[in-house]
């Protein structure tokens, strides 16, 4: 079996790794031609536990080679980005409306052609399936559209694909059994079938969950600040109920995901979704906050201080993944301020960011905003040897314990 995959990108990539793996032949199609130079010298681009090597393998072995140009196969599948358009927060197709329109000179009867990008409730019926019948193509009976979202956590893809339940949404009966059979090839989780908009509307409901359990953790860590209570404390008490799981709260939520998707069910249904809009306000205010706070922090105990070293700018700990990271918020508003800003982010190769050494160098504050491995246990000789005075407020609080002479500030004690 021939399987096209048009993106290769975070989930195209691993995605097509683990097809080429079960026997298939894969091609990875991508619009940046030095991704697919890399690509077919069996080099991965995207950094992913266990990509590289199955990338290599599957070039040596053939079953993989990837081009910007798509070819005649069996099987397509979209996994193209879905921005969200900033004017009225709906779901911005552009890409996947184009990834469509790339097929459709080598599209053949009986093909099947799966979306897995996110995509706004309706999408799939309104908008991506007249793309193929304007060709004449008769969907359910000479081609097979169905959307089957994706839903893996980044940095444990290659294992989640596998082990995750999926949701396959077909236009038709026939389109939802044809494309599960697809993902029967390496899924050993659940494969459940439903209708395209049941899918789509699934999807963006899940990560909803999580953006207004979020919200819920942020707006505590608010109120812990404002009335004297420590935030961290209550959600360790509070989560000790059985049917209790407040998240955490953090310097706002980023990525690719939890930061876009709820606006697509906002954008359908204005008027009813005001939770999902409130939640997304909430965590969209959590930069704010953290610079609000570091300024009160650093008034407080370093009215001479300049120099912040920020630790983090991926919106996820290990990962160099900084997709709406709300650390850029907070690195603009502090330079605002007038502070000046260190960057620090071991994940990153980027000539403006420091290296611990340099980045410490005179500080008069550590404020981490990624809960990467190397944040959780720092050397406290070299910071402090380095740094002006020992402060370090950590917004994902990840740090239990510091040396005595050191001040560690967190969402649990802030009002202090
Ligand atoms: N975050 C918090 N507090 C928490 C949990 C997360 O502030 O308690 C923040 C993180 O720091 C980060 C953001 O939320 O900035 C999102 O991180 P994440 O790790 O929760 O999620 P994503 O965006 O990396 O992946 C999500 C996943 N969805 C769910 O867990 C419901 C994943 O399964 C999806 O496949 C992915 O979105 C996607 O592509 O939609």
């Amino acid at each position: 079996m021939k399987i096209c995959i048009v993106g290769q990108g975070y989930i195209g990539l691993p995605t097509a790794a683990l097809f080429a793996k079960n026997g298939c032949e894969v091609l990875g199609v991508d619009v940046n031609e030095e991704i697919v130079k890399k690509l077919n010298q069996g080099i991965a681009h995207i950094e992913e536990p266990g990509i590289s090597d199955s990338i290599k393998n599957a070039v040596e072995e053939g079953h993989y080679h990837a081009s910007s140009k798509v070819e005649e196969a069996d099987t397509f599948i979209i996994t193209v980005p879905t921005p969200y358009l900033k004017e009225d927060l709906s779901c911005d197709l552009t890409y996947v409306i184009s990834a469509c329109k790339s097929i459709l000179d080598v599209l053949k009867k009986g093909n099947i052609v799966i979306i897995e990008s996110t995509i706004a409730p309706m999408s799939t019926d309104e908008i991506i399936k007249p793309i193929f019948e304007k060709k004449g193509f008769v969907i359910g009976k000479d081609l097979f559209l169905a959307h089957c979202p994706e839903r893996v956590l980044p940095g444990q893809i290659m294992e989640e694909l596998v082990n995750n339940n999926r949701i396959v949404g077909g236009i038709t009966e026939e389109c939802s059994r044809k494309a599960a059979d697809i993902y029967r090839t390496f899924v050993k989780g659940e494969i459940i079938e439903t209708e395209a908009k049941t899918a789509e509307l699934s999807k963006c409901m899940e990560n909803t969950f999580r953006d207004v359990n979020i919200a819920l953790a942020n707006e505590l860590a608010k109120i812990g600040a404002e009335i004297g209570v420590n935030a961290l404390d209550v959600i360790e008490m509070a989560n000790k109920h059985p049917r209790v799981n407040i998240h955490s709260p953090g310097p706002g939520v980023g990525g690719h995901c939890l930061a876009i998707d709820p606006y697509f069910i906002y954008a359908k249904a204005p008027d009813v979704a005001k939770i999902i809009k409130l939640a997304r306000d909430t965590n969209n205010s959590m930069p704010g906050f953290v610079i609000e706070n570091t300024g009160k922090i650093l008034s407080n105990l370093d009215k001479e201080a300049k120099k912040i070293s920020v630790f983090g700018v991926a919106y996820k700990g290990n990962t160099d993944d900084a997709r709406e990271s709300p650390a850029f918020e907070i690195i603009t508003g502090l330079k605002t301020a007038g502070y000046e800003i260190a960057i620090h982010d071991p994940h990153f190769d980027n000539s403006e960011y420091l290296d611990f050494d340099e980045a410490i160098k005179d500080s008069s504050l550590i404020l981490i905003l990624t809960d990467h491995d190397q944040f959780k246990d720092l050397d406290y000789d070299l910071l402090c040897k380095n740094m002006k005075t020992k402060i370090i407020f950590d917004t994902k609080n990840i740090i239990k314990e510091v040396p005595e002479d050191f001040t560690l500030i967190n969402y649990g004690n802030l009002y202090k």
